[in-house]
């Protein structure tokens, strides 16, 4: 019999535990990828053609972000906690989200595996900085000083997406894989959970409004809004263990 209260934790997290703070998703019905082309925006071949469109699309985004009404919300406070009172082992949090909202909630053991919104990377030094204002054609490198490099800091289809070989070592190390608010389309992330299972012998959770793609795969589901399950399911991971 396994021990219920004790083991490595991996939670990932997609774009639906961030929708009760404000921001859109990408494949719901009134999700991003429903108002642009995703090949134009969120591939290194849009970005070839049309740069100033793929600058605009993410300054509109940050900005968005920076706005005051903009916040932490239930869910990400809740993941929070389980890290900080999770007696049992790691708790390792890894985002696709780019936005802030686990940090700004309190998360400290966070991989942001498709990037940040927060950050611009040089493609001529591969300098990687914080960037609060607009990305521009002709914003300068801090590191290099050179112009016409930069680009925002996240992983577009047909990149690899980062800290993978963390992110690999600690499915393969985890008693406990939870995914929450994410849609299962969009892989190395939607192969997780099978990782888990299969490497590890995981118990495996899965948090969503409805069932993902890869539903079936979970031994657990709970559906509803993030800010409700998520809490829920973390006073009950916490008082009683998996
Ligand atoms: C709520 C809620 C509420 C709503 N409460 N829940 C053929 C087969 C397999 C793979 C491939 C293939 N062809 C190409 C590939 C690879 C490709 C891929 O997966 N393509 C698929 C579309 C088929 N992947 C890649 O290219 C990746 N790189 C790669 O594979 O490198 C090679 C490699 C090989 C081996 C190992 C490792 C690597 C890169 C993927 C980059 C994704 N980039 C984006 C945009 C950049 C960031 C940004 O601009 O923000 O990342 S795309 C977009 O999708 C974004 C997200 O992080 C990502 C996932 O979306 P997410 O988070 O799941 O959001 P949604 O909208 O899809 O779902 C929201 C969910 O929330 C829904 O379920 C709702 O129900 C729920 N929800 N409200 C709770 N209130």
């Amino acid at each position: 019999m396994r021990d219920r209260n004790s083991g490595n934790i991996v939670i990932l997290t997609g774009a639906g535990i961030s929708k009760e703070s404000g921001i859109e998703t990408f494949r719901d019905k009134d999700g991003l990828w429903t108002k642009v082309n995703v090949e134009d925006v969120a591939t290194p071949e849009g970005f070839a053609r049309n740069p100033r469109m793929v600058l605009d699309f993410y300054n509109q985004r940050r900005r968005n972000l920076r706005s005051h009404n903009i916040r932490p919300n239930a869910a990400h406070t809740a993941l929070a906690r389980l890290e900080r009172e999770w007696r049992g082992g790691e708790v390792l949090l890894v985002t696709q989200n780019i936005d802030n909202l686990h940090e700004a909630g309190g998360s400290r053991n966070l991989i942001h595996m498709h990037g940040e919104m927060f950050k611009a990377r040089c493609e001529l030094c591969a300098g990687v900085h914080l960037w609060q204002e607009d990305l521009a054609l002709e914003s300068e490198c801090p590191s290099c000083q050179s112009s016409g490099g930069m680009r925002p800091h996240v992983v577009w289809f047909g990149e690899m997406p980062f800290e993978m070989d963390r992110i690999s070592d600690a499915l393969g190390r985890c008693r406990l894989f939870i995914s929450v608010g994410t849609s299962g389309n969009v892989y190395p992330a939607a192969g997780f959970v099978e990782e888990a299972i299969f490497r590890a012998r995981a118990h495996t959770v899965e948090l969503n409004l409805e069932p993902s793609e890869g539903a079936t795969y979970f031994a657990e589901q709970h559906y509803g809004p993030a800010t409700e399950v998520v809490p829920r399911y973390v006073d009950k991971l916490l008082a009683q263990g998996w």
